[in-house]
């Protein structure tokens, strides 16, 4: 099959399950066609059967706000002829599907079609989707979508309540993760330079927005630290990393806790971690506690949104309420403190991550689905009969020939939209 994906492609859940995804399909020998406005993150360069095609925003002094979803919807159809993409999967509603309906209108029109399939990932239907702005557009955007996916049964439950999604239906399908990278035995000790001897480490990932709760992390730390002597890191970045270190200081803990910045490779730390928090006020899903789980290390988290369905209470971790640091610390402490239970939890956790969310079945399912998006899509004269040739500004016909992923150090030239 021949699938566009289309995500954010700079740092955060939605982005590298997108790509992770089209590593996945690509290696299983469907053709995968990035759209997005920057190399996602997690792509590495050549891969075989993956390409990447940038999203130019053309900039003009009118623009005080460039519209980046029509530069994108004229890209996905451009790239949809081009390549006779069978289907276009965007990850996250916003602008992603909307460009995508557009980007069909506009092959409709010229008797040419291509499925749609969307993929919500977390604030897109709780915060975003919701803001009276955009409230319309998400649900029309959903709506017109052929197949709408939800990372957990809280976001469907979520997307139900707050759309009503008349004439669709949301179908779950977790997120997953590698286990062959996520796996404790495969890394070599990473950080144990930065961690004095008999000390735990304790483990943050995420990119800093106040969803986080990013000084709850530090608050349970200095609880638990005061009983388990550890060391805290704190992975990743954002608006709310000022804080955390601000709280570090207050309590005085900050010399024990390590701000690593931006990584793009976080399994060789997980591997060398004893347990992961994550308090969130809300998480769809929380990938990131699925990636520590697979790497056998315990997940103390919230019980927001989805991540029950990710953590098992009392068997891979602990779920508490939102803001209850007391519990988290309590918790935490529990675990570290009895290594029995901790070698119990660690192996419950890379088992479990390994039988419900493994790579290969998550990808099976989205294939499935692509298969019956295919096969429910009405045949096309002109997918049957014309062959499809790109236009030059001459009027002289051009084949597009993709670009392969990491031949590009500027931006992607590949000439105009077909129309
Ligand atoms: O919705 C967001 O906040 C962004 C999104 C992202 O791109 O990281 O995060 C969501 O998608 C992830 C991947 O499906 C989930 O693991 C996160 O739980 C979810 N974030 C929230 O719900 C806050």
């Amino acid at each position: 099959m021949k699938i566009g994906i289309t995500c954010y492609p700079t740092y955060g859940g939605s982005g590298a399950v997108a790509t992770e995804l089209g590593i996945a399909l690509a290696a299983r020998g469907h053709e995968v066609h990035f759209i997005t406005y920057q190399q996602p993150f997690r792509l590495p360069n050549f891969l075989p059967r993956i390409f990447f095609h940038e999203v130019d925003v053309g900039r003009y002094p009118l623009f005080e706000y460039p519209p980046y979803d029509l530069a994108l919807a004229v890209r996905m159809h451009e790239v949809v002829r081009a390549h006779e993409l069978d289907v276009l999967h965007c990850h996250y509603a916003l602008p992603h599907a909307t460009s995508a309906w557009i980007a069909r209108e506009m092959l409709r029109d010229k008797g040419d079609d291509v499925q749609v399939v969307t993929t919500l990932h977390g604030t897109d239907i709780t915060i975003v989707g919701q803001d009276p702005s955009f409230h319309a557009i998400t649900k029309f955007s959903i709506e017109r979508s052929d197949f709408v996916t939800a990372v957990s049964e809280y976001l469907r439950r979520e997307t139900l309540a707050a759309f009503g999604c008349t004439g669709c239906s949301v179908e779950v399908i977790h997120n997953f993760v590698d286990p062959a990278v996520y796996d404790r035995a495969a890394h070599p000790p990473a950080l144990s330079w930065l961690v004095p001897r008999g000390r735990k480490v304790i483990m943050h990932v995420s990119n800093m927005r106040p969803v986080k709760r990013v000084r709850d992390v530090v608050r349970v730390f200095a609880k638990v630290t005061a009983e388990v002597p550890s060391v805290l890191f704190m992975v990743g970045d954002g608006p709310e990393r000022v804080d955390a270190e601000q709280e570090a200081r207050a309590l005085g803990v900050e010399r024990q806790v390590h701000f690593l910045g931006k990584l793009e490779a976080v399994a060789p730390l997980l591997a060398g971690a004893d347990l992961f928090l994550l308090p969130s006020a809300s998480e769809s899903f929380g990938l990131s506690a699925l990636e520590a789980l697979s790497s056998g290390v315990p997940v103390v988290s919230s019980n927001a949104g989805g991540l029950s369905e990710v953590v098992r209470d009392g068997v891979t971790g602990a779920l508490c309420a939102v803001g209850d640091v007391e519990a988290m610390a309590a918790a935490s402490i529990g675990i570290l403190r009895d290594a029995d239970r901790w070698r119990a939890m660690s192996e419950a956790a890379a088992a479990d991550a390994r039988a419900r969310f493994t790579l290969d079945k998550v990808v099976e399912r989205y294939e499935a689905l692509y298969e019956r998006a295919v096969a429910s899509r009405p045949r096309s004269a002109a997918r049957e009969g014309r062959p499809r040739a790109r236009t030059t500004p001459l009027g002289m016909p051009a084949v597009e020939a993709p670009v392969p992923v990491g031949a590009l150090d500027g931006p992607v030239v590949d000439g105009p939209p077909s129309d």
